[in-house]
């Protein structure tokens, strides 16, 4: 698969983003949803502010109260023999390793814009701050699909309630009208599709299962966007492959005439993050058509092999002109990157390797 990234990758990183809270730092400026709006590329980015700790062994956490509008910060010693510090993004019980019980970060959306689609203005000020007790440890991962004049935005809610999806709609990303929770948790990674089909409208979404089952895709219709339902199970993880620990949606679902154009990440157990593609019936998304055996992009320049959390590239967006996909992504959960993919070598490539 020929790739290009581009060449002033990786695009933005924390360094260029101002905190909005005093005493925290920018430790991520990832995982960013696109949308064309006017003639700006808008990258609705993750922002992640880190309570700044002078000390090593020093391990903070910051929580938001909605209701009060007031942050607090909650201080671990690395030495605490209950608490887990291992994982960089989050506070564990001992006894319970298998979930968090805070993160060490706070994000929210912010908007970088830029007309050229390689060199972005950064907002001052945040486009979604948590606004609900579902959220009180942040919101992130923004994916955005555009419905005629309007866009719909999908993120995770964070809290002590567990990790659920949200939508906002907007149409001038400066306001938004609130939709509510639109998956209970856990649910990531849902992808709505942008026009109906057969009357109804689709989203792929990734549960994250606790007791049997693993983080496969699925898909669910609704007739409004707000209630979802019919839900089936569409791509699952696969044994001894690039995506063999979750797999999740990626970007917004491609149109194209051989099916609807799934581009989506997957890891192993070890958390490498790639991305692959599949493909589904263009009548009956319920149905998947091909699939890739490689990852159509793998970790492979330095931004994305270290950071943050290294070996990640985590697409979260792109926009489409004719054949040519730019696709902005992630890396390693601190910076955002761009490339460029053709359409018709990710389908060549789908045919060649389902047979
Ligand atoms: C995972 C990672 C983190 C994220 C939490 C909560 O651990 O994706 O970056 O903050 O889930 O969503």
């Amino acid at each position: 698969m020929k790739i290009e990234r581009f060449n002033e990758n990786p695009l933005i990183t924390p360094a260029d983003v101002k905190p909005l809270h005093e005493g925290y730092e920018v430790i991520g400026a990832f995982n960013g949803g696109v949308a064309k709006y006017n003639d700006e590329v808008l990258l609705l980015l993750r922002v992640a502010e880190r309570p700044i700790s002078d000390d090593p062994n020093v391990i903070k956490a910051p929580v938001f109260d909605p209701r009060t509008q007031t942050m607090e910060v909650l201080t671990f010693h690395r030495d605490d023999p209950d608490y887990d510090f291992d994982d960089p993004r989050m506070i564990r019980k001992k006894d319970k390793l298998d979930s968090f019980v805070y993160l060490t970060s706070l994000s929210y959306i912010r908007i970088a814009r830029s007309k050229d689609g390689h060199h972005f203005t950064i907002d001052e000020e945040a486009f979604l701050y948590p606004f609900n007790e579902y959220q009180s440890y942040g919101i992130e991962d923004a994916r955005c699909t555009q419905i005629g004049d309007t866009y719909y935005i999908n993120f995770s809610s964070v809290s002590p309630m567990g990790v659920c999806d949200s939508l906002v709609a907007t149409k001038d990303f400066q306001s938004y009208q609130d939709l509510g929770n639109i998956f209970a948790p856990e649910n990531k990674d849902v992808l709505i599709f942008p026009e109906q089909i057969n009357g109804h409208y689709y989203a792929l979404h990734r549960p994250s299962l606790k007791s049997i089952g693993n983080y496969d895709i699925w898909i669910a219709s609704s007739p409004d966007l707000v209630s979802w339902g019919q839900h089936r199970h569409l791509l699952g993880i696969r044994e001894d492959c690039w995506d063999s620990g979750r797999v999740g949606g990626g970007l917004v679902p491609i149109k194209t005439d051989k099916g609807w154009l799934i581009i989506y990440h997957g890891a192993t157990p070890e958390h490498r993050y790639c991305m692959g593609a599949a493909l589904v019936d263009l009548q009956d998304p319920t149905r998947v058509i091909a699939r890739s055996q490689k990852p159509i992009m793998e970790p492979e320049a330095d931004y994305e092999k270290n950071g943050f959390f290294g070996d990640v590239v985590f697409g979260c967006g792109g926009i489409l002109v004719a054949d040519q996909l730019t696709m902005y992504y992630g890396v390693a959960d601190t910076s955002m990157a761009g490339c460029t993919l053709s359409i018709a070598e990710i389908l060549k490539q789908l045919k060649e390797e389902t047979k």
